[in-house]
């Protein structure tokens, strides 16, 4: 036999082992599903600002008849903002902040092109997220967006597959997604 106070101190020591263990094992559940929700709320954030450039497109070609200027990560000139020299009809500003400088929350710039998005041999008025910051050049790629994010955007937005559709991966530029608008 075992003195009792030898078996209270055994015990003792087992138990905090099995509450740390199930501290860690909650921690992680915790953090894992915090940053899931992080992500998912950086995701809907991002959707907010899609949609609101795309009803910025419809506003401006409703006006102009015209889709913006193009406008990358390198552009200049600000296409929803800055008034068109020879354009009929423009309204502007169409945006309340400078679009070269815009970003999605993995800080890519968010851009603007005409590019057959879907394949279909037409060409779409073309949200892009960038895996380029904004004012930076090409080779920059930091901003790159993970493809299982890459996947929650297009279950949210299209098919929920990033090689068909309205929108996909980029096939020139990995960890950039692009967003064809129903313009
Ligand atoms: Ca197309
Ligand atoms: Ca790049
Ligand atoms: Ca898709």
């Amino acid at each position: 036999m075992y003195p009792s106070s030898f078996l209270k101190k055994g015990f003792t020591l087992l138990e905090l082992l099995v509450v740390i263990a199930v501290i860690g094992i909650f921690a992680a559940i915790a953090v894992a599903a915090l940053n899931g929700a992080r992500e998912d709320a950086h995701v809907a954030a991002t959707i907010g600002q899609i949609k609101e450039i795309e009803r910025a497109v419809f506003r401006y070609r409703l006006d102009t008849g015209q889709y913006p200027p193009q406008c990358d990560n390198v552009c200049t000139v600000d296409p929803f903002n800055t008034p068109p020299t020879g354009v009929q009809g423009w309204k502007g500003p169409y945006l309340l902040y400078d679009f070269i400088w815009n970003a999605h929350q993995w800080r890519g710039h968010i851009s603007f092109s005409v590019q057959d998005v879907d394949l279909d041999g037409r060409l779409d008025a073309t949200i892009t997220l960038d895996e380029d910051r904004p004012q930076t050049p090409y080779t920059d790629n930091s901003a790159r967006i993970p493809v299982d994010v890459m996947e929650k955007f297009d279950r949210a937005l299209d098919d929920g597959d990033l090689t068909t559709g309205r929108v996909r991966e980029s096939l020139i530029s990995a960890g950039a997604l692009l967003y064809a608008t129903s313009i």
